[in-house]
């Protein structure tokens, strides 16, 4: 299947190191018969990341922060799995958050990464929000965050023609910003400071997601439990599943038409051929058709059987989403839905 990318935007210390780690930790098992899987290097390094942040040893326990060079920039290659099939292979870079500000060559790639991928994600650090000051919390996110950012989405929209692709705003560290910020203020902020992701024609989505609750807890010796961790994952899936089904469905149809075409005409000839009085039938003629009109049909089942698979898979993530709705917002052209309604496919 169609290899794909996720691009995760955010500043240095905002979460994302940690994030690959807490999301193939909770989808390496499986989850509803999805398991992740990815090279030997890879998972071996998630692994001790993963034990290790299961220590309780303190900040220590935290993958270390990401050098902003050159070499830092880490692709991680994943496949998804269902039924012990591969269903999808995507890409996750993980880079410093520094190279946003040094528009350098990390720089140039995360923008050409953005350009290929099916859902941005934009990570929002649940740090920032954690002032008692309403002021000061918008400040930080401004300063923080969406004066780097937003320019990033604004320039993309301005040379797709006013598109973006979906756009998950991911606040990290709910554990602690919880007690500072209420749904409500977090949604006017996300929705003022970012406002290219919530005008007409765009979907975004707004995900509050930790390591654990109480994580922090006794200088970070408290235990190591990600919520919602698999959730900006899956909305990515989700949106991939949707677009693939839609251009299949368009090139499906296109070519179906043309192989049914070729279908009747081989049929045709064949029943002509057949008609005629035995001496001059020429019977190799009539099985070359009847063949040609088989491996038509057969091209025709082998195109309807891959979107009615693309179609599966878009329900199953869209019907996971349905259900967890209650734990992540949803905006359609900018406006809050009451809960996440998959797509009438
Ligand atoms: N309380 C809390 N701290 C977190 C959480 N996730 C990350 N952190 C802290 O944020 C720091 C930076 O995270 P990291 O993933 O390295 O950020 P990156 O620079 O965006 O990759 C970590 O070292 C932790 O101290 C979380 O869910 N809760
Ligand atoms: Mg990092």
């Amino acid at each position: 299947m169609a290899k794909t990318k996720f691009t995760m935007i955010g500043m240095t210390s905002s979460g994302k190191s940690c994030y690959i780690t807490a999301m193939y930790m909770k989808m390496a098992v499986g989850m509803d018969a999805f398991t992740l899987t990815t090279d030997e290097d890879t998972r071996k390094k998630l692994e001790r990341d993963i034990r290790t942040l299961r220590e309780p040893i303190g900040v220590s326990r935290f993958p270390s922060a990401t050098q902003n060079n050159e070499e830092s920039i880490r692709k991680y290659e994943f496949q998804l799995n269902k039924d012990r099939k591969e269903i999808i292979t995507f890409e996750m870079m993980d880079y410093a958050g520094g190279a946003l500000v040094d528009y350098g060559a990390v720089y140039d790639e995360v923008k050409q990464s953005i350009e290929e991928s099916t859902a941005l994600y934009i990570f929002i650090d649940g740090k920032s929000l954690c002032s008692d000051d309403p002021e000061e919390r918008r400040e930080n996110v401004y300063y923080d965050c969406a004066m780097t950012i937003t320019p990033l989405l604004q320039e993309f929209a301005n040379s797709h023609e006013g598109a973006l692709p979906p756009v998950v705003f991911v606040i990290t560290k709910s554990d602690l910003c919880k007690h500072f910020v209420s749904d409500s203020e977090l949604t006017a902020l996300v929705k003022e400071l970012f406002s290219p992701a919530f005008s007409d024609n765009t979907i975004s989505y707004m995900c509050a997601i930790s390591l654990g609750d109480d994580i922090s807890e006794d200088e970070y010796k408290g235990r190591f439990r990600p919520i919602n961790v698999h959730l900006p994952f899956f909305l990515g899936c989700y949106h991939e599943y949707v677009a693939q089904y839609q251009i299949l469905k368009a090139d499906v149809e296109d070519s179906n038409w043309q192989l049914e075409k070729e279908k009747r005409q081989a049929l045709n000839a064949a029943e002509k051929e057949n008609k005629k009085f035995f001496i001059f039938k020429n019977d190799e003629f009539i099985n070359a058709r009847r063949e040609a009109a088989k491996t038509a049909k057969k091209f025709i089942d082998e195109n309807n059987n891959l979107v009615d698979a693309t179609k599966k898979m878009a329900t199953i993530f869209g019907k996971r989403l349905e259900q967890e709705s209650d734990s992540f917002k949803c905006f359609k052209n900018g406006v809050e839905q009451g809960e996440f309604r998959a797509f009438e496919l």
